[in-house]
């Protein structure tokens, strides 16, 4: 009679050559640029084991931005909010679409002393359970925005400044690709997918977004 852990061991070990794919997508704005901040998630026909959350995950506030800009998480993951800068960020969580009419997916508000003025709190935990996006933004200046976007599926990227945003692990067969990006008015068409060994894929969004504006100097003192 084996030892259970041993069994377990064993399939994990015969399953394991099985779910092998990595996945490369490519995203481009409708006008065929490269799409940048566009989360990417993917969900397998057949749910195998989830990967572990990822942990350490942090969203800095620097020179009045919230880098990065875009965060993509599986629900259930905490994120370390972190102020890197000498003044106070009064982070809160903020309503999305139209009038900011649609409430966030968590709720929260967080006073970050700045680093060099006693930091009591220079950074805050907070989980995300619920499916869906937070919009962020700060109390005291109020240009500062960011996105956070909680996923019901643990393959979930944003792409960087080519487009490119690579998702490893996944379970070979069927699954279907999604998108969003924060500036988008209606839901992004989806595709599916064959996964198998490495894979690359081409996406589209149905829009262009705006260039996000460029940071702007910032004095200690507003
Ligand atoms: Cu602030």
């Amino acid at each position: 009679m084996h030892h259970p852990l041993f069994l377990i061991g064993l399939l994990a070990a015969l399953a394991g050559p099985l779910q092998a794919a990595d996945l490369q997508v490519t995203v481009n704005t409708a006008a065929g640029r490269p799409a940048a901040d566009v989360v990417v998630m993917v969900l397998p026909a057949v749910r195998g084991p989830a990967p572990a959350l990822a942990e350490g995950i942090s969203i800095v506030q620097r020179d009045n931005r919230f880098e990065p800009y875009v965060t993509a998480i599986p629900s259930g993951t905490t994120v370390r909010f972190v102020n890197r800068d000498r003044y106070d960020h009064h982070v809160r969580s903020l309503g999305s679409g139209p009038m900011g009419a649609v409430p966030p997916a968590k709720s929260f508000e967080l006073r970050l002393s700045g680093v060099q003025a006693g930091a009591i709190k220079a950074s805050a935990e907070v989980q995300f359970d619920t499916a869906g996006s937070v919009v962020l933004g700060c109390h005291i200046h109020g240009s500062m925005r960011g996105h956070v976007f909680i996923a019901n599926t643990p393959w979930v990227a944003v792409t960087d400044e080519f487009g490119r945003a690579t998702l490893r692990g996944l379970p070979d067969g069927t699954a279907e690709l999604r998108l969003w990006h924060p500036d988008q008015l209606a839901a992004q068409a989806t595709q599916t997918l064959q996964l198998q060994g490495a894979v690359t894929a081409q996406a589209a969004l149905g829009f262009t977004p705006q260039r996000r504006p460029a940071p702007r100097p910032q004095s200690d003192y507003n």
